[in-house]
């Protein structure tokens, strides 16, 4: 069996090492944009270049990477009927569900008030969070979303979740579909993003959308930059509607300098890290999904291409 790792990684063996011990009868390949085919069974990419379709004709299915299979889709020439599979959970949920928690409790506890403090030498206690003044809603409710909602739902945040299909969860108050979206962004102070990058979902974030959460409301974007519309973030901020935003992903990375959110008090942003993927459990779900395809097995993930995620 062929593996051609296709990540534009600067240390591409920090990958094929590992991948190499974990499926011993595979041949690895790591792509030459320079090169000639290899005649890969299985590629594990991530944005992968189009001369990738064009050169690899014999791919059995794709692993992306991530969980967010945009950069893929993006790709003009991607076969039609080309398994892909996405990247799922390997760490990532646990690691967003802390990061929204952080941003929530840099905003509920007023973290940057007691850093002020600090700084000046100040010793005063702030009135107690009451919980229900910090309604969260979680936009997209696929692995990510429901461990965030799951996780601020557990420390007894109120919390409703909206996605485009049905779901239910614990203590969870759920809202499908654009019919129900106005009920969900009602009853949310801070909007966390976690959605898909569809073309369905790009631009959703808008003015119309900040201005119909609740008053001091708080953004927390963890799923595509794309998703949100930024001079409308801005505007929102202008006119108060939204009190603060917690940024880790952006239309265009890395943030280009002179940006006009580097300069805002009220942004926090972060380079895309609300959830690394993290080697060893990337490796290890995705040669054990190699295994098995290769085997004939079935295997979870795959991504209905025409959805989007
Ligand atoms: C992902 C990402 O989609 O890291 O997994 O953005």
């Amino acid at each position: 069996m062929k593996i051609l790792f296709v990540a534009g990684d600067p240390k591409p063996e920090r990958w094929t090492v590992p991948i190499r011990e974990l499926v011993p009868d595979a041949e690895v390949y790591v792509w030459d944009p320079e090169g000639p085919a290899v005649n890969a069974d299985y590629a594990i990419v991530w944005q992968p270049p189009e001369a990738l379709f064009e050169r690899e004709k014999n791919l059995k299915a794709v692993f992306n990477l991530g969980a967010g299979i945009d950069g893929l889709l993006k790709v003009p020439n991607l076969p039609k009927d080309l398994t892909v599979v996405r990247l799922e959970d390997a760490g990532m949920s646990a690691q967003m569900a802390e990061y929204v928690l952080h941003q929530l409790l840099e905003a509920s506890r007023e973290m940057e008030t007691y850093r002020e403090q600090q700084r000046q030498g100040v010793w005063k206690i702030h009135r107690p969070i009451k919980r229900s003044e910090w309604p969260i809603g979680v936009m997209g409710l696929g692995h990510i979303g429901k461990r965030v909602a799951r996780t601020l739902a557990d420390l007894d945040y109120r919390v409703s979740g909206w996605a485009r299909g049905q779901h239910s969860l614990e203590n969870v108050t759920t809202y499908a579909g654009p019919d129900q979206l106005g009920e969900f962004l009602n009853s949310t102070r801070v909007l966390v993003n976690t959605l898909p990058l569809t073309d369905a979902t790009r631009d959703i974030i808008d003015y119309d959308l900040l201005s119909r959460l609740q008053p001091g409301a708080v953004l927390i974007n963890v799923g595509r930059g794309e998703h949100l519309v930024e001079n409308d973030l801005l505007r929102a901020l202008d006119e108060g509607r939204l009190l603060r935003a917690s940024l880790d992903v952006f239309r265009k990375e890395p943030l280009p300098a002179g940006h006009p959110f580097w300069q805002r008090r009220e942004i926090t942003i972060t380079p895309h890290i609300s959830a690394r993927t993290l080697r060893d459990a990337t490796l290890e779900q995705i040669t054990g999904k190699i295994r098995d395809h290769a085997q004939g097995l079935p295997v979870s993930g795959i991504v209905d291409t025409s959805r989007g995620y």
